[in-house]
This record gives C-alpha cells, structure tokens and sequence, in this order.
C-alpha cells in the first residue's frame, strides 16, 4: 500500500503567542472571546506541529477606567478586579482555552517587572519629568493631540477620541518618554522588518503614522492611585500602557534576561491584538523594548472588529453578545468554528445567529458531518465493524491520497501567517474532494459486486477522516476527538508527526458504533 507522504518539521522550536491583557472594567463579550480562541488555534496547531508553546493570556488591572468602574460598583480597586478578573478567568475554561500563563497585572511578579522596565528606560535617558496639558480619553487609557480630535456636528461642544469615546481636558506632572527620538529608528526596524506588523494595510497606517512625526509621550500620572508606582518617585503612577504591554516581558521571566524561559521565549513570536490597539503594540512597545536593551516581539498581527447583526456592539444597544451563554447555546466547537471560519483574519466581521446556524449546518453538519456518519456506518455495518484491508489503489484513489499528503504543508504555511480561515478552507477542500469521491464510487453498490473494490474505497475514505481529524484538532478539540476517537486512532499518534503513511489506519482493527458528531442546529430549537 502506498500512501504519499507528508514531511513534517521536526523541530523543537519554540512559540511565544500572546493575546491583549483584557481590561476588568466590563466583563467578557464575543470580541474577547475570538482574540482568545484564533490565539489558542495558533498555539495549539504550532503544539502539534512539534514546537514548544508559550501561551498567555491575562487581564489588565490598573489605570484610571477600573479606579472608575471599581468606585462605580462600590469596591475597592482590588476586591473589584479580583472579581472582575476571575470572570475572564472562568471564560478560558469554558472556551477549552490551552493558556499556559494568566498574567494579572496586580501580581508581584509584574509590579517587580514593570519598575525594572521604567528603571532601563531611565538609565538610557528616555524619561524625563515635565508637565501634561492636552487631552485625555479614559475609556480608551490614551493621550490625544487637538487635531486628533473629533467634534460631532450640532454637540454639546463634547470632544471626542477617534474610537468616538469622550476625553476630557488634563494638566498635571509627569514623567515623558522620549519617544520623538525614535522616529526614525522605528521606521528603519518596519524596514528591516517587514512581516512585523500584519496585516500589511494596517502597517501602512502605522509607518504614515510614525512618518508623520512622533511627540513624547506621557508615561506617568499624578491625579489619581490605581497603578504601579513610578521607581524614586511615589507621588507617580505608571501610565497604564507601559504597565500593561510589560506583562509580556513578564511573563517571560523579565527582568532575568538570563533565565532559561527568557531565553527561549524572548522575543515573542506574536502578540494578537485588535486593530484598536495597534498603535500602542506598533509604535510605543518596540520603542520601549528598544530602549530598554530588549529585541521587539517578532510580530503584531492586528484582526478586524466583530460587529453583531450590523451593529457595533454595546451595553447601551443592548446587543453584547455574551460568550458563556452562547456555548451554552450551540456547544464550544461550532462558535470555535463559525469564527475562525467566516471572516478572513484580519477583516471585520459581522455576527448574526442565522449566519453562525448557516455556517455550521452546512460546513460542519452536511460536509463533513455526513461523511463521517456515511463513511464510519458503512465500515461498522458492511466489513464486521473492523477497518477494511485495501487492495490495489486506482488512479481516483492516489489522487485522494496525495491530498491528504500535501495538506499539512498547505495548512502550515495559512497557520505561520495567522490565517485560520484559509487553513478551514484548505482543510475543506479534502472534505469535500472525499464527499464527491464516495458519490462515484459509490461502495454501497460494490457489496455484492466487488468487496475487494469496496475494502479499497472505504479504507481511502477513512485515512481521509484520519487525516482531516489530525488536522481539525487546533480549530475544534472536542470534535476532533470524537472523530478520531470512532476510528481508532491511538492518543499518542495524533500530532502531526503522524500524517504520514507509515502512521496510516491499522486495517482490521475494531471501530465502535459511529455516533454523529456534528448535529443540525434546528432553528426551531434555538429561536
Ligand atoms: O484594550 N471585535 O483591553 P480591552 C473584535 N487592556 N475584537 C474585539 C472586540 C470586537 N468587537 N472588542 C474587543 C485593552 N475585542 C487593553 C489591552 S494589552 C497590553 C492591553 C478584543 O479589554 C480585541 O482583541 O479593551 C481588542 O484589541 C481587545 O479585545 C481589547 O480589549
């Protein structure tokens, strides 16, 4: 039997991947939810594609907006973010999310970095103190220059950031990064670069941005406690953003550069933001990290907005779509699926219940759903429940087999740019080039007239299950695992090491009764 080999990369390398650290003043929507589940895609593919992962995640607990919220809900600053936190805590569970780390920026450990960071920016000669007057927008923790600004027509005269959010007028002492001084390093490191900040529409936005000119940046303030204080000078607290993008270097073991975890971990291999956020992972961070003596992260990938049946998503609309009852409502893998699926990494995207219904009936139940049941009910019934043995393979057959041989490498190369959706695509075209191959050979009429043919065929269509079952792990666990569960496969042969044939289905091996893995979701039942 001759199966076309796939050749994996057998390499210990290793895989640093972060997701934004959540802020704890509202708890976890959808938006929050994908940054986290595309990032757990990614770590749990490059897991079994050999590479050593570090996976973190965390919530971000300083700053002016959670001193806000927490004196809005009547709670010290840290019972509010200890319970807050535990909420984004919770939602990792119920995601199956595969995180290494949970960074809390009230920890010590981070306290203990962020000082060390603000103590090497000192020493190059970054910071200095002066004073801030302009403006500032607390939901969006950021400073913004007046022709930043947007003034809606026929307002109260209400300023307002470009996320549309309020800012109000700010004069106090601070401590300023130099961060004009580096203007034209940034620009040279884009340069030398050029996959550090993807996708490459938004590093267009990012380079005009620094091209247009860079101003200091405010790094500490005075008006209020919640944060981190400022090493030598306890009437200051860290501004929020270089506390918080320091979790990163934390949680790499910063500031014992020499440690083994930093060392194999550092610089990060990408750091998965929204496009809300770029600029202060694009700009501010490498400039930070550069002048601390530290390597920048190797990349910054920068998705696209979720917005729910058209509308941007808000407490005030009424429509913030909670991801706790959602699994409760169609199970973790089809979400999993519908979003990694439905939106090319990096655009926008628009959440509706019938697009998530359409989506999963039609991909998960129909696709492959009904090649599973068709191809496993058939085995149990037709050949004593045991996988068949193959004869001679025909030209339909090799050409199913090289496929499932040049997949993983189609896969991998999607997946090392980030683009889940192109992996599902890829994936799907085996699942559907396996629904069109059973349609003609159709081994139900080969029973009587040619068992041998019909062994051959069915044996072809299950390595293809094998291999779509491998290959569907990082995107859905769970289904992945029954899948591969029904065929027989051993736990320890289901990385990718073992899409190979040397790993292929032992034939006369027992198979139990198949049980469906991805049912319909019926409208009637949900609506
Ligand atoms: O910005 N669509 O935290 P945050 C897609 N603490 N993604 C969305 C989304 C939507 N509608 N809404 C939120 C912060 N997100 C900082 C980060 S990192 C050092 C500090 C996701 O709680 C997306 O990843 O406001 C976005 O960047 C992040 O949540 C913002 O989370």
């Amino acid at each position: 039997m001759i199966l076309v080999e796939c050749k994996s990369i057998p390499t210990s390398e290793s895989y640093f991947i972060t997701t934004p650290i959540y802020y704890v003043n509202d708890v976890p929507h959808l938006g929050h939810a994908y940054t986290t589940i595309v990032c757990d895609t990614l770590a749990r593919f490059m897991r079994l594609d050999g590479r050593e992962v570090l996976f973190l995640t965390g919530t971000d607990e300083h700053g002016q907006k959670v001193e806000k919220s927490a004196n809005l809900s009547g709670e010290t600053p840290l019972d509010f973010t200890n319970r807050v936190s535990q909420r984004f805590r919770e939602l990792t569970k119920k995601l199956q999310i595969s995180n290494d780390d949970f960074i809390r920026t009230t920890e010590q450990r981070h306290i203990q970095a962020s000082q060390a960071i603000w103590t090497a920016l000192n020493q190059s000669g970054d910071i200095y103190l002066g004073s801030y007057s302009g403006w500032y927008s607390i939901r969006d923790e950021a400073f913004f220059s007046e022709n930043e600004l947007i003034k809606p027509k026929g307002s109260s005269g209400q300023l307002l950031a470009p996320s549309g959010a309020p800012v109000e007028w700010v004069e106090e002492p601070s401590y300023f990064f130099r961060l004009s001084n580096w203007q034209q390093r940034l620009l040279d490191f884009y340069d030398k670069n050029p996959s550090f900040i993807l996708p490459e529409s938004r590093r267009n936005e990012v380079i005009s941005f620094v091209s247009g000119g860079l101003q200091d940046l405010s790094v500490s303030r005075t008006s209020f406690q919640w944060g981190i204080t400022v090493p030598g000078d306890s009437n200051h607290i860290m501004y929020v953003w270089l506390d918080a993008l320091t979790n990163y270097i934390t949680a790499s073991g910063y500031p014992d550069t020499g440690s083994a975890l930093f060392e194999k971990f550092w610089p990060a291999n990408i750091h998965v933001v929204g496009k809300d956020i770029l600029r202060f992972h694009a700009v501010y961070w490498p400039a930070f990290l550069m002048s601390a003596g530290l390597e920048p992260p190797q990349r910054v990938f920068a998705h696209g907005w979720w917005t729910v049946e058209g509308q941007k998503m808000s407490k005030s609309l009424g429509n913030v779509v909670e991801p706790f009852e959602l699994v409760e409502r169609f199970g973790l893998d089809p979400i999993r699926y519908f979003l990694l699926r439905e939106v090319p990494f990096g655009n926008d995207g628009d959440f509706s219940e019938s697009g998530l219904v359409h989506r999963v009936n039609s991909d998960l139940s129909n696709d492959l759903g009904n090649l599973s049941q068709r191809v496993l009910s058939m085995i149990f019934k037709n050949c004593g429940a045991a996988l068949p043995t193959p004869g001679e393979f025909s030209e339909d057959d090799n050409t199913l087999l090289a496929k499932m041989g040049g997949l993983l490498k189609q896969v991998r190369t999607a997946m090392e740019q980030q683009l889940c959706h192109r992996a599902l695509e890829d994936i799907w075209v085996l699942v559907r080039a396996a629904n069109t191959y059973v349609d003609h050979q159709a081994p139900w009429g080969l029973k009587t007239s040619d068992p041998e043919r019909m062994n051959t065929v069915l044996y072809v269509l299950a390595e293809s299950l094998r291999h779509t079952g491998i290959l569907i792990q990082p995107f859905m666990p769970n289904s992945a695992d029954k899948l591969l569960e029904q065929l027989g496969v051993p736990d320890d042969e289901r990385d990718f090491s073992h899409l190979n044939k040397s790993s292929c289905l032992v034939p006369g091996k027992t198979i139990s009764q198949p049980e469906g893995i991805f049912p319909r979701i019926l409208n009637d039942t949900h609506f």
